[in-house]
């Protein structure tokens, strides 16, 4: 049995949540708040001191991209062959270096600054902006409409699919839905992902904090004529 622990929200968790659910494996979701998450950190159970991490049936493993990797495996949607799985990987890796764009925001006390800052990440030629054009442009190269061209599913696309639309949910101040309008590409990437059977599966439910994993999240959403 595994058993994820995390936070409620989709966070550096989702992912693997998915994978494990796609594995077929039995699976266990276990949810804490700030003091459930203090409370392990004094057990001393979290390798690093941060979640999420997972119970696994040989022990803990933390860290989000070793938990996908290794959820990933399970579910098996990680290539075999290991230029593409590399290729899979490197994905992988750009979309996590976005956070590092993002998570000093999350230390600026005053709201109106950090949503100027936010704003500016999103704005023509801003650090975001420029990240979500880059990955667009890998998708319209894709023969396959997968990240990695890949025949199939990868955790790159898991990654690229949670990590691009979780930052539009709406929790984050400043960060609104309007903004995918620039990004055509990755709408029909959102469109493709959350109409896989196993995907549209999963979100069958009414989870007010993950619509926008959902077919149709952002069918409203249209594109500006010039591009
Ligand atoms: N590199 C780690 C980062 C994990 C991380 O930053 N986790 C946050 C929650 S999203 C955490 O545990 N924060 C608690 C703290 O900072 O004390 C990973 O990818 O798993």
């Amino acid at each position: 049995m595994h058993e994820v622990v995390y936070f409620d929200s989709p966070g550096f968790a989702e992912v693997s949540r998915f994978c494990l659910e796609l594995s077929g494996l039995e699976w266990k979701n276990t949810v804490v708040n700030w003091d459930g998450y203090l409370q392990l950190k004094e057990t001393g159970e979290l390798p690093w001191g941060l979640l999420p991490i997972i119970r696994s049936p040989k022990g803990i493993i933390a860290e989000s991209n070793a938990l996908l990797r290794y959820t990933g495996a399970l579910a098996g949607i990680e290539p075999t062959d290991i230029y593409m799985r590399a290729k899979v990987d490197e994905l992988v890796e750009v979309i996590n270096g976005w956070r590092g764009h993002f998570t000093p925001t999350f230390a600026i006390d005053d709201l109106d600054d950090k949503i100027a800052a936010r704003q500016a990440m999103f704005a023509d030629g801003g650090s975001m902006n420029k990240a979500l054009k880059a990955i667009s442009s890998v998708f319209e190269n894709s023969t396959t409409g997968w990240l990695a061209g890949t025949e199939s599913m990868t955790i790159a696309d898991v990654k690229a699919f949670m990590d691009t639309f979780m930052m539009f949910s709406g929790q984050f101040d400043g960060i609104t839905a309007d903004m995918l309008a620039n990004y055509p590409s990755l709408l029909a990437f959102h469109e493709k992902m959350s109409n896989e059977p196993r995907v549209k599966a999963y979100y069958s439910n009414a989870d007010e904090k993950r619509w926008v994993f959902r077919p149709g999240a952002f069918e409203s959403i249209s594109t500006p004529q010039h591009i």
